[in-house]
């Protein structure tokens, strides 16, 4: 299974962050229901190990996030794969989820933790104009009036691949108190 750890967010997010998304001169908009902030990507993940993958989980106790969001930026570098609504607050909470996972023995990449909602994938070249109307229209965005919001949860996903896109299963959630 492929799995990843996210906060889901509630409609007040998703609803205002699909429309800007569905009005990007390109890209392809997430669907609305796949609208989460990933907090740790673990890949494929054997079912013998779900048990310990939620006793890890588990032990994470954190207070529930207060989510603000920043701006929406073009993210992967020189060649941008996705257009993203940064955001602040879920920090602590990744480094808790983190070190649980580690000390469960869950391999997760090292690399910087920089919170973001995926909104659109972006085509692997963009054509001559492209990246001006693009760059034009987030200029035009500046900071969306979103947030902030409360979140009282985290959740564990499973994510299937299908050639129209992804789908994402909640299989358990965490209580943040
Ligand atoms: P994203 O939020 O940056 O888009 C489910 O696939 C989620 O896991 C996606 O939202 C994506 O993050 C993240 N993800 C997918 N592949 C990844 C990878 N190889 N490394 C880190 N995160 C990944």
């Amino acid at each position: 299974m492929r799995l990843f750890v996210a906060l889901p967010l509630p409609e007040a997010v998703t609803a205002p962050l699909v429309r800007l998304a569905e009005a990007a001169p390109l890209g392809r908009a997430v669907a609305e229901e796949n609208l989460h902030l990933t907090l740790a990507f673990l890949g494929e993940v054997g079912q013998s190990a779900l048990p310990a993958l939620d006793g890890a989980l588990s032990t994470v106790c954190a207070p529930p996030v207060c989510l603000s969001f920043h701006e929406v930026a073009a993210l992967g570098g020189r060649q941008a794969r996705v257009v993203a609504l940064t955001a602040r607050g879920p920090e602590a909470l990744y480094k808790r989820i983190v070190s649980a996972l580690r000390l469960a023995g869950f391999a997760l990449p090292r690399r910087r933790f920089r919170a973001h909602v995926t909104l659109l994938r972006l085509p692997r070249r963009l054509e001559p104009g492209q990246e001006q109307r693009l760059a034009r229209f987030l200029a035009r965005l500046g900071t969306p009036p979103i947030g902030p919001v409360s979140i009282d949860r985290f959740t564990l996903y499973a994510s299937q691949l299908h050639p129209d896109g992804a789908r994402y299963e909640p299989l358990a959630e965490y209580a943040l108190r």
